[in-house]
């Protein structure tokens, strides 16, 4: 055992945040690093310590190393947390970390380096007998071989960078006659994204859901699962809302699931936290699709469902404790929902909304949690991620907690930026949501191309008209949940600062 004593948290934000707690929590003491842009920000202030590492953009301050080592050597932590993105599942910083004489509380190098090759994580799921995607786990070397093996898996396909995750590279093809230029395409956009050109095939997927395993390894052989997070809703492969357990899971396809994203872990010898994501069809099969190397942003509605604190079992996995429960041990219980909240502007095409939070009112009450890195007074700013706040809520079933969610979002004020409040209250009352009945398509077909289903096919102007559709319908039914103050929604933030001044 590595008694941790002292932890730095290399980020900022409302990560940030969540980790210093649970370490409070714990009597472990904690230092925080902070860019100059975030000298007053609620991290650098909540911590036992906190020093700066550099000028506001990321690549001189939460990107620099050498720097977070330096001052880990200096404030004589025993560990270092990297939260989610920045370095998070860097490997050569990772190494670094250990080399250091650190804990790195994530998993080790190795295992970070497989799962990062989609290619190589294909061919490690394909021995650990964890289905795939149909297609290959070897990069294509040339058009040739790709519209070879493209006619064995059948069109439509999906070609995918090796080096990436998260969308980039990828190029659907239809049929032959395109192969040629969408592999240069997306050979080239993997080059210039990741230094790293190579792309393989998938099957395409038509309609599939996003629905992701939590699982566990501690040092000594032992992985468990904590169950689902269904995360189909998203925006731009930017996620919108999250739940768990998904509504389409029975205990028995959970089984078997989360008995394959053990194996997935225990394939690539991991430890610590990881998340398993996997694509489910319409017919309910469900294949690997890549795996997260870090605590995720969503983690908060496993730990709504499961009661579990996450980060404590990160810290003490990280330490070399044995995992304190096993499979049989894990409870679902309720449902929770997340909304994430940008500071984005969704009656403007989402561009990110910059500037001073004038007024903050956070929602509260029965089964709401408020993780956010943010308080009144701060400045937005473009260095960093638009996400500025997650919303969850926990009740006994999926309507209550879908009313409850709606409730909490009512109470939710945020002035001096737009956000997206609205549209997520939006998602919530949308009847396929309510209903369950959507796929990773909902946003792009409910919320842009309602009237025409051809993708991106509509003008700015009829992108704005849907927005301010959306925000119309947030007034509209707020009133339903604010008491009137006089006559009429005098409470809307929207009133007050919304779509209508957002012309000027
Ligand atoms: C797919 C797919 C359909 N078929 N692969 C998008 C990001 C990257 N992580 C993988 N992605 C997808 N891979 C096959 N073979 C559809 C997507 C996809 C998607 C996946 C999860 C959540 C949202 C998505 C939105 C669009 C496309």
């Amino acid at each position: 055992m590595n008694k941790i004593r002292k932890v730095l948290i290399a980020n900022r934000g409302e990560i940030a945040v969540r980790v210093l707690r649970t370490c409070r929590e714990m009597g472990i003491r904690t230092v925080a690093v902070y860019s100059e842009a975030d000298r007053t920000a609620l991290h650098t202030r909540l911590a036992d310590e906190s020093y700066c590492v550099g000028p506001p953009p990321a690549g001189e301050s939460y990107l620099q190393q050498d720097t977070i080592l330096k001052i880990a050597r200096q404030a004589d932590v025993d560990a270092i947390h990297p939260g989610y993105g920045f370095l998070s599942e860097n490997p050569v910083f990772a190494e670094k970390v250990e080399k250091t004489g650190l804990v790195f509380i994530g998993p080790p190098a190795s295992a970070m380096r497989i799962m990062g090759d989609k290619t190589e994580a294909r061919k490690a799921m394909q021995k650990a007998g964890v289905p795939i995607v149909p297609g290959t786990a070897e990069p294509l070397s040339s058009v040739e071989q790709a519209t070879k093996t493209a006619a064995q898996v059948g069109y439509p396909v999906l070609l995918k960078a090796a080096a990436g995750g998260g969308g980039k590279g990828m190029r659907i093809v239809e049929s032959e006659k395109d192969m040629a230029s969408s592999f240069r395409s997306a050979s080239s956009e993997a080059q210039s994204a990741f230094g790293d050109g190579r792309v393989y095939i998938e099957k395409y997927l038509e309609q599939p859901r996003h629905i992701e395993f939590q699982v566990f390894a501690d040092q000594h052989g032992n992985a468990i699962h904590l169950g689902e997070r269904e995360c189909s809703i998203q925006r731009r492969h930017q996620k919108v809302i999250e739940e768990a357990p998904s509504a389409i899971l029975d205990p028995e396809m959970r089984t078997k699931m989360g008995e394959a994203a053990v194996k997935a872990a225990l394939a690539c010898g991991y430890t610590n936290a990881g998340t398993i994501e996997f694509l489910v069809d319409k017919h309910r099969n469900f294949y690997f699709l890549e795996m997260n190397t870090r605590l995720q942003v969503e983690h908060p509605v496993t730990e709504m469902v499961t009661g579990l604190d996450l980060v404590r079992l990160q810290l003490d996995i990280a330490a070399g404790a044995k995992l304190p429960l096993g499979q049989q041990d894990v409870r679902l219980n309720g449902h929770a929902l997340e909304c994430r909240i940008y500071a984005e502007d969704p009656s403007n095409n989402f561009l990110p909304s910059i500037g001073k939070i004038t007024h903050l009112d956070k929602p509260d009450g029965p089964g709401v949690r408020e993780d956010s890195g943010i308080t009144s007074g701060d400045e937005i700013s473009l260095y960093y991620d638009p996400m500025i706040s997650k919303l969850v809520v926990w009740a006994d079933t999926r309507e209550h907690a879908i009313e409850r969610m709606r409730r909490a979002l009512s109470e939710y004020r945020i002035l001096g930026v737009a956000t997206t409040i609205p549209f997520c209250a939006w998602v919530i009352d949308h009847k396929r949501f309510r209903q369950a009945d959507f796929d990773t398509h909902f946003v792009k077909e409910e919320f842009f191309d309602k009237e025409d289903q051809q993708l991106n096919s509509l003008s700015e102007t009829e992108l704005h008209a849907a927005a301010i559709a959306a925000t119309i319908h947030f007034e509209e039914t707020q009133q339903k949940f604010s008491a009137p103050l006089d006559g009429h929604t005098a409470s809307s933030p929207w009133r007050q600062r919304g779509w209508k001044e957002k012309a000027r």
